[in-house]
């Protein structure tokens, strides 16, 4: 059942953003933790969010990993367990729909949660790596993700260096290909959804102004007005599993004529 929050597009309402979509050949969705709240999985600034019980400092950077890899390997070890027990919510299903219902289709998340994926979406670009891969920092070999309870650091089977998550962490570059392949793609976009980011992380957040510089139609999907929001050509304030889906059933509906 509708909720009716796609209909209260804040500046120009729902019939824009739905012709919009109709006609466009090429559509970018762009998402953050919030995307992946109704999952259940925690964001990182919303009240109770990941960053108010730990510090970024002192957690997702070089640094802190080098001077405590237990903790720093336990953390995530604790994220990859809470992922295995969360699936994709109503909003990744709707953007893996969308993808069946317009030309062109690309999620470019900042998420390293792998619920696109699982979602059946397919052509995705994960700005900022994917928690499920691990990696020797030594060898760079893919290594077992795991944690031993040993509280002893998870060393590489091959050369008994450090293993790591294949996240991007603060202070390190983004895949220069895949940020390559979502600025690429923001450009040609006639229809850019920023979806569930509060837009405070860089260069990610600049996707959305990049989109809109190039001619794209850019919309936020948020149950609160983000850093970006005031920049964009419309805001629909909502939660991203209700409000996704009354989208893309509008879109369908809108295709049969
Ligand atoms: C880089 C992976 C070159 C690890 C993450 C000063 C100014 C500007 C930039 C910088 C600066 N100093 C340093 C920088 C660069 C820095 C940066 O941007 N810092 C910010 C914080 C100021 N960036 C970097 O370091 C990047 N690398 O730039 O390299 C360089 C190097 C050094 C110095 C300069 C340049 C690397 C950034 C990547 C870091 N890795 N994560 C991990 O996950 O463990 S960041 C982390 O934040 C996550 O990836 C997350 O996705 C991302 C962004 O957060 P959001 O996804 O937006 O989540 P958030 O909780 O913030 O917001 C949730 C939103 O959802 C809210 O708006 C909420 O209202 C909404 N919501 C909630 N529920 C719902 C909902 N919406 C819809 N429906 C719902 N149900």
């Amino acid at each position: 059942m509708n909720s009716g929050y796609f209909t209260a597009g804040r500046r120009t309402g729902a019939s824009e953003l739905l012709d919009r979509l109709e006609h466009a050949q090429s559509v970018v969705v762009f998402t953050g933790a919030g995307i992946s709240a109704e999952s259940g999985v925690p964001t990182f600034r919303d009240p109770g969010g990941i960053w108010e019980r730990f510090k970024p400092d002192e957690l997702a950077n070089v640094r802190a990993f080098l001077a405590n890899p237990v903790l720093v390997q336990g953390w995530y070890a604790h994220r990859r367990q809470l992922m295995e027990r969360v699936k994709p919510n109503p909003g990744h299903v709707a953007i893996a729909e969308l993808e069946q219902l317009v030309p062109k289709l690309t999620v470019v998340t900042q998420n390293v949660d792998g619920l696109h994926a699982r979602a059946g979406s397919s052509d995705i670009l994960e700005l900022h790596g994917n928690i499920h891969r691990t990696y020797c920092i030594d060898c760079r070999e893919d290594a077992r993700a795991g944690h031993d309870e040993s509280n002893e650091a998870v060393r590489c089977r091959y050369c008994g260096g450090l293993v790591r998550p294949d996240v991007v962490w603060f202070g390190e570059m983004l895949d220069p290909d895949v940020i390559g392949r979502a600025d690429e793609a923001s450009r040609e976009a006639d229809v850019f959804l920023s979806v569930g980011t509060s837009g405070l992380v860089y260069p990610a957040a600049d996707l959305p102004l990049v989109a809109q510089r190039s001619g794209a139609y850019v919309v936020e999907i948020n149950i609160a007005p983000s850093a970006l929001a005031e920049y964009l050509d419309d805001c629909i304030t909502g939660p991203a599993g209700e409000v996704l889906p009354e989208v893309v059933d509008a879109v369908r509906r809108a295709s049969r004529g």
